[in-house]
């Protein structure tokens, strides 16, 4: 997919697939650190993991090895990941590659130049559940709750036309065929069918399974109804991060950004993350530039009050 269309294809129907953006080197070394942290996790050994049974944070870390499965593993670019410095590399040179951070740029209409305003966020991955067994998110906006009424739906969604204050993507390792949404329902409240359905409704109107092919990459916007169901015995590795721009909100545009990435934790460690695998040349000097904005952002918010969960579950 070229570089120009895939903005307008992310604001028409809520998700973009750019396929075949990683090269075979890059997937084996990403699937090699990955399995090796999966493992770690599953031993109890890593604590920052999504637990089977609650979909949002905050998750219980104690519930591991014994009462529960993950599926999921927080903290890819973490100081303290228990990985050998080349499998942490294949994360922190994947978080800010250079083509990677282009399209991000892309959409949040920034810049080509490194230092472009872009803020780091999250960097997680989402894998099949370690207890084997299937696992399923129910049908969500990130930011809004399914409490919301229409018109509350309307003012918090993102306009058509403004710039993106961020975007998100998953890029799985494995053949993927765990995230399902709706495309275009992004730009509109839920239909009365869509607020009227159960929250794991199998069968909604317009419903696709984004079918991934691995190493392909797919941007969506977190506004669009979507869930994950996961499968108990199918592979699933698939890394989930998302970028920001520093002037993309202020207020309460700011505070919901700052809650969406720091009610992971991410604010504890980012200080002390640890770039020296970008060498020290305009790749690195464009990752402290994202560091820095987002310990900026934090203090920022905090300054302003706690930041909170943006959703409970
Ligand atoms: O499993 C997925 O790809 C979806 C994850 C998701 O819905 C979320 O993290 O909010």
């Amino acid at each position: 997919m070229l570089e120009q269309s895939v903005l307008p294809h992310l604001r028409t129907h809520g998700f973009v697939i750019v396929p075949s953006f990683l090269t075979p080197l890059e997937l084996s070394a990403l699937r090699a650190a990955s399995s090796a942290l999966i493992s770690l996790s599953a031993e109890g050994k890593w604590p920052h993991v999504r637990t089977t049974g609650k979909q949002f944070p905050p998750w219980d870390p104690s519930l591991v090895p014994y009462s529960a499965g993950i599926w999921g593993v927080q903290h890819l670019l973490h100081p303290s990941l228990p990985l050998p410095p080349d499998h942490r590399n294949a994360f922190v040179k994947l978080y800010f590659s250079p083509k990677l951070l282009a399209l991000s740029r892309g959409i949040l209409s920034l810049g080509p130049d490194h230092d472009s305003g872009l803020v780091m966020e999250l960097f997680n991955l989402l894998c099949k559940p370690t207890d084997g067994r299937g696992f399923e998110l129910s049908w969500h906006r990130d930011d809004i709750p399914p409490s919301a009424a229409p018109e509350e739906e309307v003012a918090k969604l993102h306009k058509p036309g403004e710039a993106y204050s961020h975007t998100q993507w998953n890029l799985p390792l494995y053949h993927d065929s765990s995230l399902l949404l709706v495309p275009g329902s992004h730009l509109r409240p839920r239909t009365d069918t869509e607020r009227g359905a159960g929250p794991y409704e199998p069968n909604l109107p317009g419903q696709i399974v984004v079918e991934l092919n691995p190493g392909d990459l797919v941007f969506y916007d977190n506004d669009i109804l979507h869930r994950g169901v996961y499968s108990g015995d199918k592979e699933r590795v698939t890394l989930h991060g998302s970028v920001g721009r520093a002037d993309g909100g202020e207020g309460e545009g700011m505070r919901k950004r700052a809650r969406n990435v720091l009610q992971h934790g991410v604010g504890e460690w980012v200080e002390q993350a640890d770039f020296s695998c970008l060498g020290e040349g305009e790749e690195r000097k464009g990752a402290e530039g994202m560091r820095t904005r987002l310990v900026e952002m934090g203090r920022e918010a905090a300054q302003a009050g706690a930041v909170g969960f943006s959703l409970v579950g």
